[in-house]
């Protein structure tokens, strides 16, 4: 199989090499931001650490971690290294934990944020003969301006739709015959059930998708693809280092590769900050290595995974994280047990039922409760009560036997859960813990 790289100089870069030049840019990012940034130069000197003490990758644990809590302090100019007249662009988010992070970018910041999201676009096999259709959201959040640069700069004709009005979004689709689809996965989910239920499929052009943004577990991923008969892709990203594109997946679909030209990854243990050999489970920390206005050293994700150095078989040799698997402080600790949201959807995706699920988390006489709302499929819904009930059953035991806990089940009608257009609001933790 012929394999197509947008910057095979940087994709494909022997390891050795690849090594050194991030020996080489860690170095003066790190001078550049002890000259720049204020706020980090503080943090270095408390710590002792002077930039002469950094002469390559293998010097980067010394340097102290930054967490959201940093960023929240520094709001809003307490990280950027540039003048203002030099920066040309703002991105926020509020944040799966309410808090607003707003990142800025100079020109070149954006020029190699949108290298990073044509790289996605080409390993999933993209080209300039590809309609791209972008329905993540435009505006202050990452998805939409970043996939839309990235696909402008393979060339591909672009639809710049933004999230929502799902019956435009399907005219589209069918009108000028889009083969990439760039959402969230549960509006791709969305839009795949809303394509099979007019009886749509084939008047849908579609080969792949470009998803993420959120957790989306494998069986969603065969659920789209078996609905819109495309390929699935992963990409992840986050604002604060630009946004989509600091991963992505290639034809492999086994993990996503980490543009490691600009970014370190390094994983961490959360309670103790110490840096874990590869292969092992925890904290995502990113090091930028090419950024002007908002560079970020040791940035704390707070997204769990792992990291992996296996060669892969598309030639890349950046090192490949798995999905996020749960974040260390969206994690729930419901009766004392870690659960995490991705683990009941594998349990309800493998019964059978949809993504169209919300969970529930409240404290009732001091004692936590798990509530699961999942929808009905149509064709469960004209089943009679005992077959509902002895689903709901099958559903309880599955899930005590995943999570150790007891959840109480309950269906609900098809289409009562809320569609979202942009990540979907499934946990609902109403315990007042704080
Ligand atoms: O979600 C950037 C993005 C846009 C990525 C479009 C991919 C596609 P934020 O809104 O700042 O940025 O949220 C970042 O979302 O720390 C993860 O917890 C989560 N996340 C992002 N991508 C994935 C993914 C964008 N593929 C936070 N799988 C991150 C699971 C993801 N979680």
């Amino acid at each position: 199989m012929e394999h197509t790289y947008y910057q095979p100089e940087y994709e494909t870069m022997p390891l050795e090499e690849l090594k050194a030049l991030q020996s080489e840019r860690l170095v003066r990012q790190v001078q550049y931001v002890y000259d720049h940034v204020e706020y980090y130069r503080k943090k270095m000197d408390e710590k002792g650490v002077k930039p002469s003490d950094v002469r390559g990758i293998e010097d980067l644990y010394k340097l102290p971690f930054l967490s959201k809590d940093d960023l929240r302090e520094a709001y809003p100019y307490g990280l950027l290294a540039r003048p203002l007249k030099d920066c040309v662009r703002i991105q926020s988010t509020s944040g799966t934990t309410g808090r607003r992070v707003v990142a800025f970018y100079t020109q070149h910041d954006i020029d190699l944020w949108e290298d990073c999201c044509a790289r996605a676009i080409v390993a999933a096999g993209g080209s300039n003969e590809d309609v791209v259709q972008v329905c993540y959201g435009y505006g202050l959040f990452t998805g939409g301006p970043g996939l839309n640069g990235g696909s402008h700069k393979v060339g591909s004709l672009t639809l710049p739709m933004s999230s929502g009005n799902t019956d435009r979004q399907i005219q589209f689709m069918q009108d000028l015959q889009s083969t990439f689809l760039c959402c969230t996965p549960s509006y791709a989910a969305y839009l795949a059930e809303s394509i099979c239920e007019r009886g749509l499929q084939d008047q849908i052009h579609l080969k792949a998708g470009i998803f993420g943004a959120e957790a989306w577990t494998e069986e969603m991923r065969h659920d789209i693809e078996q609905k819109l008969g495309i390929k699935a892709y992963d990409i992840y990203g986050l604002t604060e280092l630009s946004g989509p594109g600091v991963s992505f997946e290639c034809e492999e679909q086994k993990g996503m590769h980490i543009n490691e030209d600009h970014f370190i990854a390094e994983i961490i243990d959360p309670d103790t900050g110490e840096v874990l050999p590869e292969g092992s489970r925890g904290e995502l920390v990113f090091t930028s290595l090419t950024k002007e206005a908002f560079p970020l050293l040791r940035y704390r994700t707070r997204d769990i995974c792992v990291l992996s150095r296996k060669p892969c078989s598309c030639g890349r040799t950046f090192v490949r994280m798995t999905k996020p698997m749960g974040r260390s402080d969206d994690m729930l600790i419901i009766r004392g047990v870690n659960v995490f949201p991705s683990q009941i959807e594998t349990v309800l995706l493998n019964h059978g039922m949809t993504s169209n699920y919300q969970i529930i988390v409240d404290r009732v006489n001091n004692s936590d409760t798990l509530d699961i709302n999942v929808e009905m499929t149509p064709e469960m819904f004209t089943d009679t009560v005992s077959a509902l009930s002895e689903k709901e059953k099958d559903l309880r035991a599955a899930l005590k036997s995943m999570l150790g806990i007891v959840a109480n089940v309950h269906l609900v009608a098809p289409k009562s859960i809320e569609r979202s257009e942009g990540k979907a609001v499934r946990v609902i933790d109403r315990r007042k813990l704080y």
